[in-house]
């Protein structure tokens, strides 16, 4: 079942052509600087806030995170669970999302067996999402044994994409790993593009507005950024989303979009 914030993403990105989420590590924040960030990136219109990092942060910090950006924030707050422990009952939603390029099945579907019934009792949403890793891979690629797809093997990231739609699964994503030294190139996004008719998200790398620019106009549908303004301060933060949100607008203007939403 679609709930309200699956169907909120999905009429922004309708009227608005591609959407930014800032991504928000709770491994680096506290409570308190956690607000302030979550006001900072609302004020420049990103379009939500996914709270998740790759390695381990206790679930007491995690609650505390979320439940201070669900203070001030408007906008939905999305967990991004990296395992069992990224799951706090604070949110709005939860990527329900399967590590497909894993070698191992504990982040295929062990990890998701065990927080399901956590996520029936908390009442969270689930949105189901396909998780593809690629090129370096960063720390999410070694915490998740993932095979990462190489940049010159698209065919292989848009086979793998195919098989999360084919498999029900409502949101794809491309992930470069964070703090990626070369975010997913455009030819593999145009290709994942071409092929599937789930939204896209592609994150990992991208800290420019030309960046932002070039991986929506390939077909990306949300760009997730994160490192960028956990690297930035004050109206640092500001400057930097500013210009990844106007990059994502310029994008839209020739972007590749076959989904009929
Ligand atoms: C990581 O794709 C996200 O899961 C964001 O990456 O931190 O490089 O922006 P960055």
């Amino acid at each position: 079942m679609i709930g309200k914030v699956e169907r909120y993403i999905m009429e922004k990105i309708r009227s608005e052509g591609a959407i930014h989420i800032t991504l928000i590590d709770p491994e680096n924040v506290t409570p308190k600087s956690a607000s302030s960030l979550a006001r900072e990136v609302e004020s420049c219109q990103t379009s939500a806030i996914m709270v998740g990092g790759t390695t381990l942060v206790s679930t007491t910090h995690l609650d505390k995170v979320v439940k201070a950006i669900k203070k001030v924030a408007g906008i939905p707050v999305i967990l991004f669970p990296n395992n069992i422990t990224g799951i706090s009952r604070y949110a709005d939603a939860i990527w329900f999302m399967s590590l497909l390029n894993s070698a191992d099945p504990y982040f295929i579907a062990g990890a998701q067996v065990l927080g399901a019934p956590l996520i029936k009792k908390f009442g969270l949403e689930p949105i189901p999402l396909g998780y593809i890793i690629t090129g370096e891979g960063g720390s999410v690629g070694v915490i998740g044994r993932a095979c990462p797809i190489p940049y010159n093997k698209p065919e292989l990231a848009a086979a793998y994409a195919l098989t999360a739609q084919f498999f029900g699964m409502r949101f794809v994503y491309l992930e470069a790993g964070s703090g990626a030294r070369r975010p997913v190139p455009k030819e593999m996004i145009r290709m994942v593009k071409m092929v599937v008719d789930i939204p896209l998200i592609v994150g990992g790398g991208i800290r420019t507005g030309a960046q932002a620019k070039r991986a929506v106009a390939a077909g990306s549908d949300i760009i997730v950024t994160g490192t960028i303004v956990e690297e930035s301060r004050g109206q640092e933060v500001k400057d930097k989303l500013i210009e990844i949100i106007q990059g994502i607008k310029e994008g839209t203007t020739t972007k590749i979009c076959n989904w009929k939403g």
